[in-house]
Parts: structure tokens; C-alpha cells; sequence
């Protein structure tokens, strides 16, 4: 399918500066040239820029929720826009706030053709905390519980819209979630494999379990991205490192694996932070893998059976 590029300079969301740099970041990096090499058509819709969202409140526990509510709204509707029109969005972030517009869009698009929405969540923290169990009122850690109609937060949308099954999230990499989030996930029912489950089954076992089930429920698959998912090592660009991240080599399987089943309906890359970025190097990771997820590959493998 056609891509687009839908950048999300937001950071409101983080509790700190930088990430709103992120998209520019990642396109000096080469995001449209990389995945041009690779055959396909690109279209660069450029930076959503809204202006804060004035009917919703200001709360002390949900912070910069106007700002963020405008944000997630335009994306949703964009990114919606895009996969209906059989286009396949990147979302530029930006911190991971911005989930709560991108998936929203996506299950949107996804009830609509009657398919189930699934989630890959890369990431080193869970982000389903509430406004009520957050212990810094930061909203890029809770866009998982947002779109899985798990937190109340002033409606940012209309109520008929479509909520993601939380057994529909598949989690990888965690390792940082607060003490009543803790709760939430596992009484949510979604699916975690923190580190410990990398490092005791391997990634590739992980991956390819999700991938059957997502095409066994004939599902469309949204991967989100966390920079922090990663080693500090590998990518120090972000604002929230957390030690004993995914490796190069992981992440960038899991990109292969990903791109041969084909079910990859939607992409976020966020909370990359230029400003404490190490000479460019988590913007240039990011393309990497990008680029791993949409075909470029160094040997040509056989093509599994489809
Ligand atoms: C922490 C940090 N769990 C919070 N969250 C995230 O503030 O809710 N850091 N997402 O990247
Ligand atoms: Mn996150
Ligand atoms: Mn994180
Ligand atoms: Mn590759």
C-alpha cells in the first residue's frame, strides 16, 4: 500500500521538552528516502499543528490535557482518513500520547471493514495508567488504558467510538510499570512479555505466537513503538531510559518477522527525543528498523508459506 507520513510534533504529553522535535529528527534521518528505496509511494502530509482544545478541562492529574486533546483528535481523524483510503500511516511522534489519536483511528477504520484491531506495544513501561492511578499526571503513560476504554478522561471523542480489546494488546519489553498499573494490566487481561519473557523464550517465539493469532482472528495489526523499548545502549534519545532494554539484533527481528506476515496495518515511532540524542543515532535506529519492517533485508531469505 501507498504510505503516509503523518508527523505529531507534540511533547505536552511527556512531562518535559524535546520530543516534539521528533518528527523533524526523523525525517532528516532519511524516514521517506528509506522507505522509497523500497518501492514505495510516499506522501509526507507534513506536522499536525492544532490549537489546544478549549472544551476540555484543565486537570491537575491528566496535564496539558487540552493541548493533547487536540493533538489526539486531529490524528485520529487523519490517520482514520489515510488507512480507509487504503493508505498505510507512519505516525511521526512525538510522544506516545499521541496513541490515544492513532489506534483510536485505526479501530475506527478496523470495525468498519469488520476486522479486529490488534496492537503490538514496543515498549519499556505498560501505559495504562488513569488520570487516577498516574503518579506524574504525564499522559504518554496512558494512552494504552485510553484506547482500551479503561480511563476516563474528558471525552477527547464521541462516545460511539470503537475501544480496543485489551486481550487485542500484546506487550513486549516491559520493564517499568507503576504499582496500581501493575494491577490494571493483569486484571485488564493484557498480554505482557516483559524482558524476563524475551530472555527465556527469545524473541522469534514471542512474535511469531502473536502473528498467528492475529491472522488466525483475520486481524489488522497496529505497531507502536516506544524508543525506550530499546536498550539505552542502542537508542539514548528518549526521555524515560529505562537499563536492560532490547537489543539491536532483537528489535530489528521482530521487524522481520513483522514484515513477512504481512499484517502490518498501521506504524508508530515515538518519544524519540533529539535533544538528548547521542550525534542522531536513536532518529537513524528508528529508520533501521522501519525500513526492516517494510522489506529491506540484507540476504534474501525463501518466502514462508503464506
Ligand atoms: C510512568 C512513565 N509510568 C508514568 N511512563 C512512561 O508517568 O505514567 N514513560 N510512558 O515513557
Ligand atoms: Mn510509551
Ligand atoms: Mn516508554
Ligand atoms: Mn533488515
Amino acid at each position: 500500500p501507498p504510505i503516509t507520513l503523518i508527523g505529531v510534533p507534540m511533547e505536552e504529553g511527556s512531562g518535559r521538552r524535546g520530543a516534539a522535535m521528533g518528527p523533524a529528527a526523523l525525517r532528516i534521518a532519511g524516514i521517506d528516502t528509506a522507505l522509497q528505496d523500497l518501492g514505495y509511494a510516499v506522501t509526507d502530509n507534513g506536522d499536525i499543528r492544532p490549537v489546544p482544545a478549549r472544551d476540555l478541562p484543565a486537570l491537575r492529574n491528566a496535564l496539558n490535557l487540552q493541548m493533547v486533546g487536540a493533538f489526539v483528535r486531529e490524528l485520529e481523524a487523519k490517520t482514520y482518513e489515510v488507512a480507509s483510503k487504503g493508505g498505510l500511516p507512519i505516525i511521526l511522534g512525538g510522544d506516545h500520547a499521541l496513541s490515544m489519536g492513532s489506534v483510536a483511528g485505526m479501530a475506527r477504520h478496523a470495525a468498519e471493514v469488520g476486522r479486529p484491531l490488534f496492537v503490538l506495544w514496543l515498549d519499556a513501561h505498560a501505559d495504562f495508567n488513569s488520570p487516577e492511578t498516574s503518579p506524574s499526571g504525564n499522559m504518554h503513560g496512558m494512552p494504552v488504558a485510553h484506547f482500551c476504554g479503561r480511563a476516563e478522561f474528558a471525552p477527547i471523542f464521541p462516545a460511539d467510538r470503537p475501544f480496543v480489546e485489551p486481550s487485542h494488546v500484546y506487550q513486549l519489553g516491559i520493564r517499568s510499570v507503576d504499582p496500581q498499573e501493575r494491577e490494571l494490566v493483569r486484571d485488564n487481561g493484557v498480554n505482557v512479555f516483559d524482558m524476563r519473557a524475551i530472555d527465556e523464550s527469545g524473541v522469534g517465539a514471542i512474535v511469531n505466537r502473536i502473528i498467528d493469532n492475529v491472522r488466525a482472528a483475520n486481524g489488522l495489526l497496529h505497531v507502536s513503538f516506544d524508543v525506550d523499548f530499546l536498550d539505552p545502549d542502542v537508542a539514548p534519545g528518549v526521555g524515560t531510559t529505562v537499563p536492560g532494554g532490547a537489543t539491536f539484533r532483537e528489535a530489528h527481528l521482530i521487524m522481520e518477522l513483522l514484515c513477512d506476515s504481512g499484517l502490518v496495518s498501521s506504524l508508530d515511532l515515538v518519544e524519540l527525543n533529539p535533544f538528548l540524542d547521542d550525534r542522531g543515532k536513536s532518529a537513524r535506529v528508528l529508520v533501521e528498523m522501519t525500513a526492516s519492517l517494510f522489506g529491506r533485508r540484507i540476504f534474501d531469505r525463501p518466502t514462508r508459506a503464506a
